[in-house]
């Protein structure tokens, strides 16, 4: 097989032909592309072609102004040339036209960055070179065209009231981290409910007054178990009730994370069904809202990464079809610790990612319980793919027992190095040493200040209430 450089330009696109669609892979998100932005990108095409069949390698270079997210068009010939199988790209075709969208890891470009991805074709009629490539929907010609003289017109509204939605927005993947509306990596602390079909009279006004103002949180998780007496007992009910602490958490500027809480059985698949359902609600009631984000599967437990990786492919399209720019964070194996419960480490998920873009992946613990050996795949993986920290204890994994401050301070410390977002384990009464407040707070109507609070509470305050670092340049 030779490799044969193929010219970029120079062939008009053509018409385009019969409107079979092939679709390869999951849905991704839409590039976002600012309006006053320089645009310019170069495309090197190169491919080794045999009767019937080609293998292409693409390199796209941005040489342009910083994009997140990117769709590479092109055209072929004739509808006869096929994309077949594609890698590091989300791959459509409609007759000739074919588009690659990013993946999470590869959508971030900085000027003069490149990303290389390819796919394997078959062809009849014409040789298979493509033409015509775009880049967000400008025409790579090598060079760059400047963008429009800043007249300004912002397409992101300042923030006006300082709560982390109102300086954040809506918050995106960028590269591995979280990142907001300025493209600026953050790390969202907050807090945990406990299961909502115990504790709902923690969640009211002055809880999440407190939370807000006396913690001066950024986040509240909210953990709808599905089994246990949750949701799978009353869907509507449940569905109503985290759509109510949405609106309430957004009232103050709160993100909040939607925990679709399964636990045992440990298999997400057992749940499938009544994961479609649910977030498709969510999403649709919820798409118009900047503070959500939905966290899939609390704790997969028992089922290997590629049932969970299946289990996401198939609930991240629903949340999608609603509500196509929200952040998704998908659960790991061995109760969300990357596998290492069972014996395994990140490379599972770093080599075998979901196909998917804008999600992140979750990482819990339980500081009494689990120490080095934790800490040190999490360090591993922060580098490689997107983590949120959406649950974890001060105490062992029973929720129970001693308050490990040393092993917490240690594990927050890190968390904070790599800006990675986190909920504690939980924002309650429950007569357990994770829970934040003393039993019997939720009885009562003060959630703020320390007297109310457990060892671990005043702990995670103190933690939390520590002044945010939200970058808006
Ligand atoms: C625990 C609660 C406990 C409750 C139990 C029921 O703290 O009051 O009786 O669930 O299932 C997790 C789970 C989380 C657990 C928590 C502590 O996500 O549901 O909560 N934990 O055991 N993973 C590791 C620890």
């Amino acid at each position: 097989m030779t490799l044969l450089p193929r010219p970029l330009r120079g062939r008009a696109a053509l018409a385009i032909g019969a409107v079979a669609a092939l679709t390869l892979g999951a849905v991704a998100v839409s590039p976002a592309v600012t309006a006053a932005a320089a645009t310019g990108c170069a495309v090197t095409y190169t491919a080794s072609t045999w009767q019937g069949g080609f293998s292409a390698n693409i390199s796209i270079k941005n040489l342009g102004d910083p994009v997140n997210g990117w769709t590479l068009g092109f055209t072929f010939p004739d509808s006869g040339q096929k994309v077949v199988q594609g890698w590091s790209a989300t791959y459509s075709q409609t007759g000739a036209a074919v588009t690659a969208r990013s993946m999470s890891y590869n959508g971030a470009l900085g000027t003069n960055a490149s990303a290389t991805i390819g796919f394997n074709g078959s062809w009849t009629g014409a040789n298979p070179a493509p033409t015509s490539f775009t880049l967000n929907g400008v025409t790579c010609t090598g060079s760059t065209t400047p963008g429009p003289t800043p007249t300004v017109t912002p397409t992101v509204t300042p923030p006006t009231d300082g709560t982390p939605v109102g300086i954040n927005g809506q918050l995106h993947v960028c590269g591995v981290n979280l990142c907001n509306q300025y493209n600026r990596p953050i790390q969202l602390r907050g807090m945990s409910t406990h299961g909502l079909q115990w504790f709902a009279k923690c969640y009211n006004a002055a809880s999440l007054d407190a939370l807000a103002g006396d913690w001066k949180a950024d986040l509240l998780r909210i953990s709808m178990y599905v089994q246990e007496d949750g949701y799978e007992t009353n869907p509507p009910a449940f569905t109503a009730q985290v759509n109510n602490l949405v609106d309430m958490a957004e009232a103050r500027g709160l993100y909040a994370l939607i925990d679709f809480h399964t636990l045992t059985p440990g298999d997400p698949m057992y749940n499938l069904d009544r994961a479609k359902t649910f977030f498709a609600a969510v999403a649709a009631r919820n798409a118009a809202k900047k503070n959500v984000i939905y966290e899939i599967t609390n704790e997969p437990n028992g089922v290997s990464w590629s049932t969970i990786k299946s289990y996401a492919e198939q609930v991240i399209p629903v949340i999608r079809a609603h509500d196509p720019d929200a952040v998704v964070v998908v659960g790991t194996r061995g109760w969300s610790s990357l596998g290492v419960s069972d014996g395994g480490n990140e490379s599972e998920v770093v080599n075998n990612p979901v196909n998917a873009a804008n999600i992140m992946y979750t990482f819990h613990f339980y500081a009494a319980s689990h120490t080095d050996t934790y800490r040190a795949a999490l360090t591993r993986a922060a580098t490689r793919i997107p983590m949120f920290v959406t649950e974890f204890g001060t105490v062992t994994y029973t929720g129970g027992g001693t308050v490990d401050l040393g092993s917490t301070t240690t594990w927050l410390n890190l968390l904070d190095q790599y800006k990675i977002s986190y909920a504690n384990w939980t924002y309650s009464d429950a007569d357990e040493s994770s829970a934040a407040f003393k039993p019997g707070t939720c009885n009562g109507g003060t959630y703020a200040g320390t007297a109310v609070l457990t060892q671990s509470g005043v702990y995670m305050r103190d933690r939390i209430r520590t002044p945010d670092n939200f970058p808006t340049g």
